[in-house]
């Protein structure tokens, strides 16, 4: 009984969520929905539920759901609200740093925009695409639902083509950013909680069979064989695909099957690598019947060797740094390319060859931007601290981010490494979720590396010694551990006495060390908060890590300042975390230069 009821539960779910994500939006024919739209703060969801709590919308096809841009139809009928009459928000982009009164709130805000729309072809279909909505989006087009997505930070769309007026058409949204403990991530975490469309949204118009996804990369460990598949959506599955890649004289047809579906292998004889001095992208273009789409692709090999991590067959020393998706100098959630190149121009500054991005799947154009920069990228799931690992819903909601995020980002060159997950406490429950996790990101990607922030463990009878052991490490093919020692563990100078003990034959690398500095607070090395301990720490710190036999990347915490609503104490925290090497305004703080140097340094050791 137990069953049928979570089956049927899973079942009516199923029907509302959005649909399989299309890649490469910006290489198909689109209609921007960017811009203003108007918005009605929602904190008692009205709009959602009625005066019984009973949700509008529990049939399949409402047509009752309030906020539906509904107009009185008579005198008599009472209609509560009008988006005519309100305020209108940018999209992309955050609520709370766009409206003072909404700088905490976290619950629902309605949107509405209304567009014309003209299709280009009568038998095209079309879908309205989301770039990442924070945290659960409900969407409705001209008065009837469209379905739900749950996650802030991926890709999600809706096929509209039956729903889509010619003319005048209205899409309202609903955005919940409430915290829940069982969502993914959970109630506690240690960075702003954003709501809203805090990335770009679109129609995109396209064939009735069209190319909606494909892999297309270097088969793992092969130089000579280009691998992966093409996958139509629509009625006529079967169907010949043809693949280009004009500058590598590639011209190859491959045939899809019923399940519009079809791999592909080419050999190639002389490919130009992708790689972080040369960040080569060649033009592929795939066309299937009455369906074109193009982008640019670099193709290059990662994997790991013993403790070794080889990109193109060549050892490399990760020199990383971590960023949130935060616009420091404008406030509020980075989306755009110029954020992309401001942020990982900063990183170029420092001497990266790498970035974290921490603690969540952030914008598709840092990608972008980073495979054009020759950037290497760790992407990560938003499993972070203690979620509810015995929760079926959680898992499930966990996979799908983690699809949604590899679907979208499997063909950028950049990223070599796909992170499970950051600082999670280490039990049964939660180790067989990371390798469930773990299982499902190689089925979709097996040419990427898996890793995971862990953490460091202690010996009471030995102070000095510093343990990284976790039984998650074994699925893992890097080992990263987040350490603090002289911040939230002792003070800078234990650095010069910490034993490492770290018994696996694995690369290993350092995703998190770092302390709290107020830009433009100056003392000595031992005052807490100034630029000078900060800069202290992080010398003592990599001399330390430098000792680790299996030592081959850091990824310090964190690039920027940023805001956490954890950070209270006043003239200095103010609510933002400290650790940035750049402070809130783009100012660099001393520390910013010891990591700059330490890099100059291994750059010459690794790339001789
Ligand atoms: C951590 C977390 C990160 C925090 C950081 C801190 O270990 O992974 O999300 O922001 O420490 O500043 O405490």
């Amino acid at each position: 009984m137990r069953t049928a009821v979570l089956l049927l539960a899973l079942l009516i779910s199923a029907c509302v969520l959005s649909q399989e994500v299309m890649i490469n939006i910006p290489g198909r024919n689109s209609f921007s929905l960017n811009g203003k739209w108007n918005y009605i703060v929602d904190p008692y969801e009205n709009g959602y539920y009625d005066y019984r709590y009973e949700p509008f919308d529990k049939n399949e096809n409402p047509t009752g759901g309030y906020f539906l841009d509904r107009k009185p139809a008579s005198k008599s009928d009472l209609v509560e609200y009008d988006f005519d009459l309100m305020p209108a928000l940018m999209v992309p982009g955050d609520w709370n740093s766009q409206d003072d009164k909404l700088f905490y709130y976290e619950g629902t805000v309605w949107y509405r925009k209304l567009f014309e729309y003209a299709k280009k072809d009568a038998g095209n279909r079309v879908f309205l695409c989301f770039g990442g909505a924070n945290y659960e989006t409900d969407v409705y087009l001209n008065g009837r639902k469209l379905g739900k997505h749950i996650g802030g930070f991926t890709p999600f769309n809706f096929e509209i083509t039956g729903i889509l007026k010619e003319g005048s058409n209205s899409v309202v949204v609903k955005v919940d950013n409430k915290r829940r403990r069982d969502g993914v991530p959970t109630l506690n975490t240690d960075w702003f909680n954003y709501g809203g469309i805090t990335r770009d949204v679109c129609l995109v118009e396209v064939p009735g069979t069209f190319i909606s996804d494909y892999f297309i990369q270097l088969a793992k460990g092969k130089q000579d064989l280009i691998s992966g598949y093409v996958k139509l959506n629509g009625q006529n599955a079967s169907q010949k695909i043809r693949i280009e890649i004009p500058e590598l004289k590639i011209a190859t047809e491959i045939t899809t099957g019923e399940s519009g579906t079809a791999s592909l292998e080419i050999p190639v004889k002389k490919i130009d690598r992708w790689s972080t001095s040369n960040p080569k992208l060649y033009q592929v273009n795939i066309s299937a019947g009455g369906d074109a789409i193009s982008e640019k692709i670099g193709f290059r090999n990662i994997e790991t060797r013993g403790t070794d991590i080889l990109l193109n067959g060549t050892s490399v020393f990760l020199r990383g740094i971590c960023i949130h998706e935060e616009n420091p100098m404008r406030g509020g959630r980075a989306y755009s390319v110029e954020d992309a190149r401001m942020l990982l121009g900063w990183a170029r500054e420092l001497g990266c060859n790498y970035v974290r991005l921490a603690h969540y799947p952030h914008n598709e154009n840092m990608a972008r931007v980073a495979d054009e920069m020759g950037i290497l990228l760790w992407e990560e799931n938003p499993v972070y601290w203690t979620i509810l690992w015995d929760n079926p819903g959680t898992f499930e909601n966990a996979r799908n981010q983690l699809t949604e995020l590899i679907t979208r980002d499997k063909n950028r060159a950049s990223v070599i490494i796909w992170s499970m997950a950051n600082e999670t406490p280490v039990s049964d429950a939660r180790t067989s979720f990371l390798k469930k996790l773990v299982t499902h990101a190689r089925e979709l990607d097996n040419t990427r590396l898996i890793s995971a922030a862990m953490e460091v463990h202690r010996d009471p009878a030995k102070p000095n010694d510093r343990i990284v052991e976790d039984p998650f490490a074994e699925y893992t093919d890097i080992v990263n551990f987040n350490e603090y020692v002289g911040w939230y563990d002792g003070l800078p100078p234990d650095c010069d006495k910490i034993n490492w003990i770290i018994n696996y034959d694995k690369p290993v690398m350092i995703s998190e060390v770092g302390a709290g500095a107020l830009q433009g607070l100056h003392g000595d090395a031992l005052t807490c908060w100034t630029e000078e301990f900060q800069e202290d720490l992080f010398r003592r710190n990599l001399a330390m890590l430098s000792k680790i036999p299996q030592f081959r990347g850091v990824s310090p915490w964190i690039l920027c300042d940023f805001r956490s609503p954890r950070r209270h104490l006043a003239n200095i925290q103010d609510g933002w975390n400290r650790k940035g090497l750049i402070g809130e305004n783009g100012t660099k703080k001393k520390a910013f230069f010891v990591v700059r140097d330490f890099y100059r340094q291994k750059a010459t050791e690794f790339e001789k």
